[in-house]
């Protein structure tokens, strides 16, 4: 009722009476007021004159289901979100959830996070209200060991996203960082629970500082925000649909098509090509020349005695940054 009543305030530039809004939801000018008092209380500024109604004057920047949705055109991803003020991380709920059965393409969001994690039990910083901290529940029907694609392909989906909505030029850093300016913006994480052939579930993790205006020490060389790269705001609900817009024919496409049908795009936004890097695995080191991701988003990185080695997982350092 409540965000049918925001909808009715979104839509009209004037003023809409008490009578007409209970009118045409059936319930009791009384209902009517509470809700107006509840949405003020969520940070809507709205004015009420005895006389003429309410209207809307301002809304506050919040990941509020219904300010997602309104920029929304999926068919599934993101049609239930599930909305956090503070969590300890999006990807923990989403887990939570989807053990309970939530359905694929069920979003996380919240304002705050205070355990986000990133890969291998590192912190991701996720201060209140400043970016996006949401994951998404996926139900892929393909084998456990393509799901690493999954964060390719969100990748690219969140690289489009941010290009088309911000203007600016983002990297995509395999396998798992967004950058601007050689600084990250956004980092992903993808779990999953599955059997052996089987996946049950996975969780694509997305975090994505937009407005913040700087950044603790230790983060501060290496991270960045849309807000500093832009030298301007952005509204996130608005990013935060933009992304799931992109994500879900990208996704799709994976699922249907393979790798193949992305990796053109992939290619297009990645800054890791043909430049010298050093990629530290669970086992390794290898240094060399990425020249390449393969079809099944393999990256292939050219050693010094000029052997190929195709790497499946871990953290690429480049070299003159
Ligand atoms: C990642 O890990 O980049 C994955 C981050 C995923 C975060 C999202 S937020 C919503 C969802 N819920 C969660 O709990 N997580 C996901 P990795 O590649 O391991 O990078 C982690 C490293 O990035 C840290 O060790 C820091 O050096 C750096 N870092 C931490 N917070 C950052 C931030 N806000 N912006 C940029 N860099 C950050």
């Amino acid at each position: 009722m409540k965000d049918q009543i925001l909808r009715m305030l979104k839509q009209n530039s004037g003023y809409l009476s008490g009578e007409e809004i209970s009118g045409s939801l059936g319930i009791s000018r009384t209902a009517v007021w509470k809700h107006i008092n509840s949405l003020k209380a969520d940070g809507y500024t709205i004015d009420s004159q005895t006389k003429t109604g309410y209207r809307l004057i301002h809304r506050p920047d919040c990941l509020f289901p219904e300010e997602i949705r309104e920029n929304l055109c999926t068919n599934e991803v993101g049609r239930n979100i599930v909305y956090f003020e503070s969590v300890d991380s999006t990807n923990r709920a989403a887990r939570e959830l989807a053990d309970k059965d939530a359905g694929g393409g069920t979003v996380v969001v919240a304002e705050k996070q205070t355990a986000g994690k990133g890969r291998l039990g590192r912190e991701w910083h996720s201060p209140f209200r400043t970016g996006i901290w949401m994951s998404v529940i996926l139900r892929p029907e393909i084998a456990p060991v393509d799901a690493p694609k999954i964060t390719l392909a969100v990748a690219t989906a969140v690289a489009k996203a941010l290009a088309e909505e911000t203007g600016l030029n983002p990297g995509i850093k395999w396998p798992n960082d967004i950058l601007l300016n050689g600084k990250k913006v956004c980092g992903i994480l993808t779990e999953m629970k599955a059997d052996m052939d089987r996946i049950h579930y996975v969780i694509v993790g997305m975090g994505i500082n937009v407005n913040d205006m700087e950044f603790p020490e230790g983060l501060r060389e290496t991270a960045t925000s849309l807000f500093l790269e832009a030298v301007k705001s952005f509204s996130r609900p608005l990013i935060t649909a933009a992304v799931l817009n992109q994500l879900e024919p990208v996704y799709f496409s994976l699922i249907q098509k393979g790798f193949g049908e992305i990796r053109g795009d992939w290619k297009k936004y990645s800054v890791n090509l043909g430049r010298e890097v050093m990629v530290n695995t669970i086992k390794e080191t290898i240094e060399g020349v990425a020249t390449d991701i393969d079809q099944d988003g393999l990256l292939l990185v050219k050693k010094a005695d000029g052997s190929i080695q195709k790497i499946t997982a871990g953290d690429v350092t480049m070299r003159r940054e």
